[in-house]
């Protein structure tokens, strides 16, 4: 009776709510955000443009967010938890695998259907292993058309550690050898900063190329570029 209940009550605001739609497939790809290369994990938004990081969600507050998430990655499952977002009565749609959604599997889709309730800048981020460490996260904003402030300019940054191994490996690094948490080598390589970076100060000029994982050019990103990079400990 409650489940009927809490399904109607959904349902009701579906159906009068402005929906806003994103269809994503999660590749790998090869990327060099600072200047060096390697695998990472990257968002086609239906247009064949892979983005790292994600693309970014903008709905209005009460507005439908629905994203159908392809997962292409061919050895591993994922979920993408909406933070911030509290999915009231729909706790199915948070997006943690193993606790409110079975994963989803390698060539398979999740279609994530929620109501943007909080106003605010939040991120999205694949919610299984390490994966948001390779690139699997985003922004997703909630405006709310009254704030007073709405209409001001704004400026949206994030900013990630990045290393130069799969996070997975720099995971089993760590682990196998806790001793290195305190000669250096977690601390990151480079800061990035919107996806950019340079790792070597010397090679700004070098242009960003997104790769698919079989090497072809995807996508080269405009090279309004930073150099946050350090180098510690020779890691
Ligand atoms: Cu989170």
């Amino acid at each position: 009776m409650i489940t009927t209940f809490i399904l109607f009550n959904f349902a009701v605001i579906l159906s009068e709510a402005t929906t806003v739609q994103y269809n994503w497939t999660i590749h790998y790809a090869k990327y060099n955000p600072d200047g060096v290369y390697h695998v990472v994990i990257a968002i086609d938004d239906d247009d064949g443009i892979f983005n790292f990081l994600g693309p970014t969600i903008r709905a209005c507050k009460n507005n439908i967010i629905q994203v159908i998430v392809h997962n292409n990655l061919p050895n591993e499952s994922t979920s993408i938890h909406w933070h911030g977002i509290h999915q009231l009565n729909i706790p199915w749609m948070d997006g943690v695998s193993h606790i409110t959604q079975y994963p989803i599997m390698p060539m398979q889709s999740f279609h994530y259907t929620f109501v943007a309730s909080s106003v605010g800048t939040h991120w999205f981020h694949s919610h299984i292993g390490t994966q948001y460490a390779d690139g699997l996260f985003g922004v997703l904003i909630v405006e709310d058309l009254e704030d007073p402030y709405e209409g001001l300019p704004e400026f949206l940054l994030t900013m990630t550690e990045w290393w130069h191994r799969y996070a997975i490996d720099q995971f089993d690094i760590l682990t196998t050898h806790p001793t290195n948490h305190h000669h250096g080598c977690a601390v990151f390589l480079s800061g990035i900063m919107n996806g950019k970076d340079r790792y070597d100060c010397s090679l700004i000029e070098q242009p960003l190329l997104m790769l698919n994982i079989t090497g072809e050019e995807q996508n080269q990103l405009d090279d309004n570029l930073i150099c946050a990079s350090h180098r510690p400990y020779g890691c």
